[in-house]
This record gives C-alpha cells, structure tokens and sequence, in this order.
C-alpha cells in the first residue's frame, strides 16, 4: 500500500464517527479482528529478525513496522458499544467499563510502536530488539487486563 494510501485509510478511521462505519456489532467484530490479525502477522516479521528466526533485512523490517504502526491506530475505533456481543469475540467487559484504562493501554502499545517504527528506520538491528520487547510488553499488558482467554458472543 502507498503511504498516500494509508495516510488516506488512517484519516477516514479517525474523521467518522466510529458509529457510522459498522451496520451491525459483528461488523466492528470482524474489523478489529481483521486489523489485529493484519498487525501481529506484520509484527510477528519483524520479532523473527529481531530473534534471529530470519535474517535481518533493514529495509524488509523498516517496511514492516511501518504497516505495524498504521495498524495499530485501527483496532480501537471498532471496540463501539454494544459490540461485546454479535459475534464470537474475546473483548472483556472491561473495555466499556473500564474505557479509560483500555484507552491508556492502546495508547502505550501505539507509542511502543512508533518507538519501534523508528528504531527500524535506524536499521539497527539491537535497538530494534529493544523497542520490540517494549512492544510485546505493551501488548501482552492490554491482553492481560483486556482480552479473554476463550471466545464467547
Ligand atoms: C505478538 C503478537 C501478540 C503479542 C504478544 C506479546 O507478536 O501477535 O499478541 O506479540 O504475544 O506478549
């Protein structure tokens, strides 16, 4: 994708209100879904370089963690309410009643990310190492505190 593209993509997600993009619950479901999947799969790239499971491209790992931080600004618009229900998912219920500290917790993994983002256009590879710990931390806090560990509708 160009960045014009996903410069395009991120400025939709952010001017609408998040109501206006889903008909239904479901549809929110497999939005957020769909943008968690398309992240840890870009993610998941860059930890084989960063654990020596594939070898270090700088230019591969830089383009990774540039889709890895459009992504994460998409999830979060998804989580509207009454979207607990309406499809098998594994959001707590804690994301709505606890909206402040989830929204804290995406913020943390966003910052993360771009701390990352940055480190790979450095191109060193043990500053990329560090910044994706950060990340994984990050990630692995909100699904603690957030994220089910069996899916339910
Ligand atoms: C990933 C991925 C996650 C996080 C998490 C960190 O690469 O897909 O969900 O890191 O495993 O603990």
């Amino acid at each position: 994708m160009t960045r014009l593209l996903m410069a395009a993509v991120v400025g939709l997600a952010t001017a609408l209100p998040a109501a206006a993009q889903f008909q239904k619950p479901e549809d929110a479901i497999k939005y957020r879904q769909s943008a968690f999947t398309v992240m840890a799969n870009h993610l998941g790239r860059v930890g084989a370089m960063a654990q020596g499971r594939a070898p270090f491209d700088a230019k591969v790992a830089a383009d990774n963690t540039a889709i890895v931080s459009t992504m994460s600004m998409l999830p979060f618009h998804a989580f509207v309410p009454g979207s607990d229900k309406g499809a098998p998912n594994r959001a707590k219920a804690e994301v709505w009643s606890d909206g402040a500290k989830f929204k804290a917790a995406a913020e943390k993994m966003q910052a993360e990310v771009a701390k990352l983002d940055a480190a790979a256009k450095g191109g060193n590879l043990d500053a990329i190492k560090g910044a994706m710990g950060a990340v994984g931390g990050a990630c692995k806090a909100c699904h603690d505190d957030f994220r089910a560990e069996r899916y339910s509708n």
